[in-house]
C-alpha cells in the first residue's frame, strides 16, 4: 500500500458540489481508501482570466496501485465525473492532479512527481498544510518553506456549506 496525496480543483457547474462528489468518487473506489480530506480554499485563476474563480482540496489516499495506474484511475474518475477538456488552464468541471506518490520522483512524458506545479501555488500548498504541516516535498524541500516564500491571501478557506 502507498500513501497519495490528490489536488482536485473545480471552477464550474457548483464547484463545492464538484469537489464532494469527486472526494465522495474516492471514498466510493475499490482501488483507494481516503484518509483524509483538507478544507475547501477559493481562489481566482491561475492562467486565464476570463474564467471563474476554483474550488480547491487536497486528499490523501491509500492505495494498492502503482502511480500510474492510479494516474489512469484519477483520469477515468474525472470522465466519470464529465469532465471534458476544453483549453489549457482553462475552465474545468474537475481536475485531478496526482500531486505526490510515496517518496517516489520521477519524470516521464505522462506523469511527473512530485507534481511540479507544487512550489507555485498556495491553492496547493494550504490544503497540504491542513493534512500534514510537517511535511516533506520529495526531492523538494518542507512544506511549511514553500509556504513560508509564497504569502498569497488570494485563497480563502470557504466556511461550511458555502
Ligand atoms: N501529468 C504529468 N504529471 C502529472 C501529475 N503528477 N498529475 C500529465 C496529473 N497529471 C500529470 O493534464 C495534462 C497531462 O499532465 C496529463 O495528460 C498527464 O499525463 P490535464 O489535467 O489533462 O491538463 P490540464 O489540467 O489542462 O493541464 P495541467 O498542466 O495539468 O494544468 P493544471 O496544473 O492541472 O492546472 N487556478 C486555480 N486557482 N486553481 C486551479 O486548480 N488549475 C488549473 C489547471 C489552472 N488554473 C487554476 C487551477
Ligand atoms: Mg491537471
Amino acid at each position: 500500500m502507498a500513501l497519495a496525496y490528490i489536488g482536485l480543483g473545480s471552477n464550474l457547474d457548483q464547484p463545492v458540489a464538484q469537489i464532494r462528489r469527486a472526494l465522495e468518487a474516492f471514498a466510493g473506489h475499490q482501488g483507494a481508501r481516503l484518509l483524509k480530506a483538507s478544507r475547501l480554499y477559493r481562489s481566482p485563476p491561475m492562467g486565464p482570466k476570463d474564467q471563474p474563480d476554483y474550488i480547491n482540496a487536497v486528499a490523501l489516499i491509500d492505495t494498492p496501485m502503482q502511480a500510474l495506474e492510479l494516474l489512469h484511475a484519477l483520469q477515468g474518475i474525472e470522465r466519470k465525473l464529465g469532465r471534458v477538456r476544453l483549453r489549457h488552464w482553462g475552465e474545468r468541471l474537475i481536475d485531478l492532479d496526482l500531486l505526490m506518490y510515496a517518496d517516489v520522483c520521477m519524470h516521464s512524458d505522462e506523469l511527473t512527481l512530485p507534481h511540479p506545479g507544487i512550489p507555485e501555488r498556495a491553492f496547493v500548498l494550504r490544503p497540504l498544510a491542513d493534512l500534514n504541516p510537517d511535511l516533506i516535498i520529495p526531492g523538494l524541500a518542507p512544506l511549511a518553506e514553500l509556504l513560508a516564500a509564497r504569502a498569497d491571501d488570494t485563497c480563502t478557506v470557504v466556511e461550511d456549506g458555502a
